[in-house]
């Protein structure tokens, strides 16, 4: 399995030279579609993730935001717009936040602390998971704040044909639903998780058979297994873009007082299957 925490490779693209100076993307419209195209190629295929470096640390989110709106537009587009017309786009700050440090529920809310985060897939309680998800590193935590990412095609070869059975016939609360853990779309894995969503489900009344708990059981122990993770430090200035239902992502913990800040950004991007 590779191991990326010295980042030789970290499946990186580099950005082109026109897009350094942070000027309008929309006045790079090739540049930013050749892009788009790259990274969508990219989310599709093993291991799902693209690192985009090349750019220095910036506050700006529009290059990520018009990447994402411009997958979201390829073909086979079946957007989701908001009232207006527009793309719909979901931006979230990632950066602790003193409220919610002390706040031991509210899952939800975990990337707002310090805390790790266990390898997870984001928007799971929704009918239909956010396809493109990419993270943004405006500062990052100088000794902690890894990024983690785990392939389906890991948790597919970890678990065997038996238990992958057992996962697609999942039926497993998410919060606002039943779904099941893995399943098939266009002949290829996908997956959807959450461990500490469904056990709040579950303490709120949800149910789930006895095989589902043993085979969520058998999942956890291999998504901690180092050997099944990609792990590497974002630098301020880098962007990891992902595919949130073939890879799952999560993060260490880091300083309970830093600095850190990450731009999450969302899009239902049906092109990316
Ligand atoms: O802080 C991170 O590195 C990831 C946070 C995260 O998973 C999220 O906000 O969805
Ligand atoms: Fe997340």
């Amino acid at each position: 399995m590779l191991d990326l925490t010295t980042r030789p490779e970290l499946n990186a693209l580099d950005v082109h030279p026109a897009l350094r100076d942070l000027g309008d993307p929309a006045e790079h419209p090739d540049i930013v579609g050749d892009l788009a195209a790259r990274l969508a190629d990219g989310l599709r295929r093993y291991p799902h993730f693209v690192v985009l470096t090349g750019l220095p640390p910036t506050r700006e989110r529009v290059l990520t935001v018009a990447l994402g709106r411009t997958i979201a537009d390829m073909a086979p587009a079946d957007r989701v717009l908001t009232p207006d017309g527009r793309i719909k786009v979901s931006f979230t700050r990632v950066q602790i936040d003193p409220e919610k440090v002390g706040s031991e529920n509210a899952v939800t809310r975990y990337s707002r602390t310090n805390r790790p985060l266990e390898l997870h897939t984001d928007s799971s309680y929704l009918r239909r998971p956010h396809e493109f998800v990419a993270f943004q590193m405006v500062r990052s935590d100088p000794d902690g704040g890894d990024t983690l990412l785990v392939p389906v095609e890991h948790v597919v070869s970890a678990l065997g044909p038996a238990m992958v059975r057992t996962l697609k016939r999942s039926r497993v609360p998410f919060g606002r639903g039943d779904y099941p853990i893995l399943w098939e779309r266009n002949g290829a894995p996908n997956i959807r998780y959450y461990r500490s969503q469904i056990d709040t489900a579950l303490e709120e009344g949800g149910r789930v058979r006895e095989s589902d708990l043993s085979g969520m059981a058998v999942l956890d122990a291999a998504l901690e297994r180092p050997d099944n993770q990609f792990r590497f430090h974002l630098k301020a200035g880098e962007t990891v873009f992902l595919h949130n239902t073939k890879v799952l992502h999560g993060r260490t913990g880091f300083a309970p007082v830093s600095t850190r800040l990450m731009y999450r950004v969302r899009v239902h991007a049906g092109c990316l299957g």
